[in-house]
């Protein structure tokens, strides 16, 4: 038994007071409980609770002025003899002439008026109802103002409706008065189906053994003995124990002042329905555990969610295009002039993705909307990976909770799967690579290239106007030379030895730079992409946890007597 159901045995105490605004704080409680699990726990769970929460406002909301008080029992025990009794009235028929009452008889003391609407709610027909309050007796029975009386039908009628009948009404009556007699005070029936599920309302208990005449005097106590042990057995230590006789006034006079009691306390709609509480929260206790859960899943699900998101969204294949590309980009700006044309024939590894293009445009983004890349779509393999990732993610976060909560942990985890490839899809559209801008580098590398060319053009030039003018027998130029060398020849020689030299220098670095900015992107994509797990994924696994904390906290709430 877990803690908070001990909690509830522990501070229960059989004549406690019952606070009403401590009662409806408590009630609000497992309504708050209620709220914070809707929808993660299974209903069928939740029905006693909704009950509770739904009869106990009607039940507080009618009057607290009324004690409604049930006769309940077998068949022959007395219930309508000691009705009619007490209301001092031939009301309710008496098992002579009719074996078996179907239905519940309610005799009101006070005015009528103010009690319809709680007889209303019970469900006791406005013909089945009677007042005990008449001008001559006004005196003797005021004592008895305020209690509501029912002879309830025999608990083990061969009819079902019979039987639903007293279920019904036990629920919602304020206390019970068990009769039952010599004969069959000792049968299973009553102990095992009712006594022994009421032994959280000992307090709203009371146990007549009626036709007490019926037993030699000295039988009396060892009868009533033998009773008491049975109770005990019950659960029902300490509930009032009294011997009646229903045929005969002076065996009526217990009974009676215990019920003054009752009605002068007004204590026992209170009582019932923190009853109801503590065996509601009994219930729900296993649902919620004692254990503090952690506060999510752990660092290791989390990356391991990332990594899987990350290979679902193809970040691999982007990274390895965003290297490609500042290597096919840097090329085109930095190469030899000569072929760097050629070069720009080929297409763009990024925009074939269709990712931001050489000029650095982003995408549209009401493109964007829609699926936006050519990414790859997910293999079957890193499908089932990001499966899984989620499935340990959800794993993790609920590892601490109890039975009926990982399912729902598993279910808010999974809840968005289905978004999960256009999110993914858009952010790596929406994710700056670090291509925009062309390094200040590529462009002095790219002019020194332009240079040097211009160099070995005008050198060219120059040579092929000095064959030019010798062919023709014109006065050859007069070469400066440089050294032993001619200058135009120092020129073309010079200037395409120059570029293939700074071509031969720039790549290593243009290779360098292509792993940094790769390495760089794939940075910001993986920090864009644990995004998206975490809106997606993390975000509502954290809200179930949130919910789990908040029934933890009202059930608490609600234990506290
Ligand atoms: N001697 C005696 N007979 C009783 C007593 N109470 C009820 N009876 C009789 O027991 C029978 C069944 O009583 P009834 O009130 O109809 O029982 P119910 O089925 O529980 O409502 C009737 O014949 C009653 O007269 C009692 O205290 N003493
Ligand atoms: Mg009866």
């Amino acid at each position: 038994m877990s803690n908070i159901a001990g909690r509830v045995r522990e501070v229960f105490r059989g004549d406690q007071r019952v606070d009403a605004d401590a009662l409806i704080a408590r009630l609000d409680a497992v309504r708050r409980f209620l709220t914070a699990v809707d929808g993660l726990l299974p209903d069928a769970d939740l029905v006693p609770a909704h009950t509770l929460v739904e009869r106990a406002g009607t039940r507080l909301a009618l009057s607290r002025d009324h004690t409604v008080v049930a006769l309940a029992g077998a068949t022959g025990s007395g219930k309508s003899s000691l009705f009619n009794a007490l209301a001092q009235l031939e009301l309710s028929p008496v098992g002579v002439r009719r074996p078996t009452t179907g239905v519940t008889h309610a005799c009101v003391w006070g005015p009528l008026e103010g009690a319809n609407h709680l007889l209303d709610w019970i469900g006791v027909l406005p013909r089945h109802r009677f007042v005990r309050e008449s001008a001559l007796d006004a005196d003797d029975e005021t004592a008895l103002h305020g209690l509501i009386l029912l002879d309830l039908p025999d608990f083990d009628s061969v009819q079902r409706s019979h039987r639903l009948e007293v279920d019904r009404l036990l629920g919602l009556v304020d206390q019970v008065v068990w009769v039952v007699d010599p004969q069959k005070y000792a049968d299973r029936v009553i102990h095992d189906s009712y006594l022994r599920e009421f032994h959280r309302h000992r307090d709203v208990t009371l146990v007549v053994l009626n036709q007490a005449d019926r037993l030699p005097p000295a039988e009396v106590p060892r009868v009533m003995d033998d009773l008491r042990r049975l109770l005990d057995t019950d659960g029902l230590t300490g509930v009032p124990l009294l011997a009646t006789t229903a045929v005969d006034p002076a065996g009526m006079v217990g009974l009676r002042s215990a019920l003054e009691r009752t009605v002068a306390e007004r204590q026992a709609a209170l009582r019932r329905l923190a009853g109801d509480v503590d065996t509601v929260v009994a219930g729900l206790d296993e649902l919620v555990g004692s254990a503090r859960p952690a506060g999510g899943p752990d660092d290791t699900a989390i990356n391991g969610l990332n990594r899987a998101l990350a290979g679902a969204a193809g970040v691999p294949a982007v990274t390895e295009a965003v290297e490609r590309a500042y290597r096919h980009r840097a090329g085109a700006a930095t190469g030899w002039p000569v072929v760097r044309g050629w070069r720009r024939l080929r297409p763009d590894p990024l925009r074939r993705l269709h990712l931001p293009g050489p000029t650095g445009d982003q995408a549209d983004p009401a493109e964007s909307l829609v699926a936006a890349t050519s990414v790859p779509d997910p293999t079957a393999a890193q499908r089932s990976a990001l499966g899984l990732a989620i499935r340990a993610v959800a794993d993790r976060a609920a590892a601490d909770l109890p039975a009926a909560w990982p399912g729902a942990v598993t279910s808010a985890a999974r809840s968005r799967l289905g978004d999960l490839p256009d999110a993914l899809d858009r952010t790596i559209a929406g994710t700056d690579l670090g291509l925009d801008r062309r390094p200040l580098w590529w462009r002095i590398v790219g002019g020194a290239q332009w240079l040097v060319t211009l160099a070995a053009v005008v050198g060219l030039g120059w040579l092929v106007l000095g064959y030019a003018l010798r062919a023709l027998g014109l006065p050859a130029l007069d070469n400066p030379m440089l050294g032993q060398v001619p200058l135009p020849t120092v020129l073309l020689l010079g200037g395409l030895l120059a570029g293939l030299l700074v071509a031969a220098l720039t790549r290593p670095v243009v290779r360098w730079a292509a792993r940094r900015v790769r390495a760089r992107a794939e940075q910001r994509l993986t920090a864009r992409v644990a995004q998206v797990g975490d809106e997606y994924v993390l975000a509502p696994v954290r809200i179930v946890l949130g919910s789990y904390a908040q029934a933890r906290d009202a059930l608490r709430d609600a234990a506290r007597r």
